[in-house]
Parts: C-alpha cells; sequence; structure tokens
C-alpha cells in the first residue's frame, strides 16, 4: 500500500503494535514519541520492511508539535493517515482526591496533544483533498465510571472532537474514525498506577485482555476499507469484559 502513516505514542502499546503492522503492508512510517532510543531501534527494525523516519517530541508542548512536524523530509510531507494514539491515563481516584498534575496531564497529552498535532497535519490533507484520521479513545469515553472522572473527560473529548472533526472536514473529502477499546494490556495500567506493577498486573490477571496486536488489527481493518466507507467509531472489549466496570474474571 502506496501511502503515508503519521503515529503518535508509536514507541509502545497500540502505536507500536500499529507500526509494526502497517511496515508489513508496507505503509511507510512518520513514528512520533518522547523516548529518541526506542524511536531509533524501531526505526532500525521496520525499515528492513517500509520506509521509516522518526520524530521526537511531547505532543503537549505545543512548539514542540509544530517544530518537529514543519521539520518532516520533503518526502514525508504528505501524510495519508495520521493515528492519534498518545495518551495514558495518570491516577485513579476521586474527585475530592485527585491529584492536580494528574489532571494537567491527561487534558494536555490526551486532548491537547491530539488537537495540537491534528491542526498542524490537517492543513495538508486539506490542501490534497483525502486523508484518513483515526483518534484512539476508550469505553472511558463513551461511559463514566467510579475514579475515572478526569481521564473519562479527556476521553469523552476525544469522542466529541472525533464527531466534530469528521462533520468540519466533510467537505474536504477527509475520513474520520475513532477506536474506543476496553482493557488492553500494555504500560497503561503501570503508568496509571505510577509504576505500582502489582495493582497494575493486577488489572489485567484472571482473563484474557486485548492485546496491542488486536486494536492494531483494527485500526489496519479500518484504514483499509474502500475510500467511500468511513467507519465513525468502534467500541472494543475484551470478551471477558462486559462494561469498564464488569470483568468475569477466574
Ligand atoms: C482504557 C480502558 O476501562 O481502563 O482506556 O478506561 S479503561
Amino acid at each position: 500500500m502506496n501511502k503515508t502513516a503519521f503515529i503518535t505514542g508509536a514507541t509502545s502499546g497500540i502505536g507500536k503494535a500499529t507500526a509494526e503492522i502497517f511496515a508489513k503492508k508496507n505503509i511507510r512510517l512518520i513514528l512520533c514519541g518522547r523516548r529518541v532510543e526506542r524511536l531509533k531501534e524501531l526505526q532500525k527494525e521496520l525499515s528492513k520492511l517500509t520506509e521509516v523516519t522518526i520524530l521526537q517530541f511531547d505532543v503537549s508542548k505545543r512548539t514542540e508539535v509544530e517544530t518537529a512536524i514543519s521539520s518532516l523530509p520533503e518526502n514525508f510531507k504528505q501524510i495519508d493517515i495520521l493515528i492519534n494514539n498518545a495518551g495514558n491515563a495518570h491516577g485513579l481516584s476521586t474527585i475530592q482526591d485527585g491529584n492536580i498534575d494528574d489532571w494537567d496531564a491527561m487534558i494536555d497529552i490526551n486532548v491537547k496533544g491530539l488537537l495540537y498535532v491534528s491542526k498542524a497535519i490537517i492543513p495538508k490533507m486539506i490542501k490534497s483533498n483525502t486523508g484518513f484520521i483515526v483518534n484512539i479513545g476508550s469505553v472511558a469515553g463513551k461511559e463514566v465510571y467510579p475514579n475515572g472522572n478526569v481521564y473519562c473527560a479527556s476521553k469523552h473529548a476525544v469522542n466529541a472532537l472525533n464527531k466534530s472533526m469528521r462533520i468540519d472536514l466533510n467537505s474536504y473529502n477527509i475520513r474520520v474514525s475513532a477506536i474506543h477499546p476496553g482493557a488492553v494490556e500494555t504500560a497503561f495500567s503501570e503508568v496509571r498506577f505510577k509504576g505500582n506493577t502489582q495493582k497494575a498486573k493486577s488489572m489485567y490477571a484472571g482473563y484474557k485482555a486485548l492485546q496491542a496486536e488486536d486494536i492494531a488489527d483494527i485500526i489496519y481493518f479500518v484504514v483499509t476499507r474502500p475510500y467511500h466507507v468511513n467507519i465513525e467509531d468502534l467500541i472494543v472489549y475484551p470478551t471477558a469484559q462486559a462494561s469498564p466496570t464488569i470483568f468475569n474474571k477466574s
């Protein structure tokens, strides 16, 4: 497939798995993340399969985003697919006990970061009258659960922006979709529980959680439909999870 994809949060989890499947399908890659060593490693590995360039920046830093994206080499300036994947949960506590730095991080990364990156790339898509934006949301963007408050709010914002983008970009032939995963076994819980590996592991114990590759497969499916087909969004759970809080654990 002779397309170029721009993936944020590409150094781990869903972003990395998406980069791997796209590389196998010969999609050219612009891999973005904060950790340059990981980006370089991934570039080395995936360059065996496709053309890869890397951009090191923090999505929540507006000037970093703008500078990085404007520095793209000429042959990578045409972006066909934007995967807005970078995002995290920081903390899990009641609104009254919530840590304001955690709130800032979630709003800055999950909402403002997605906006900064989109704002830098959308004009290129408008100019070429083609493009595909896939926003990685969460079931937390569809339902609110105890202690989820600000994370849920940030993902509800992603859900709203997904719909807004599709409306505003409709006349420019740009497709916009979202994937809303339930429990995916990644570093997500380690970040949420601030390195408490025991707590993080217990999130995925007693059932088979989704794997990053499961979501990457679905992203690949979504972006490879015929051009007249636009999937608005998909909510994806592990079989053992019926809602954000209901699990069938052994
Ligand atoms: C990840 C899923 O249920 O922990 O976004 O919010 S959940």
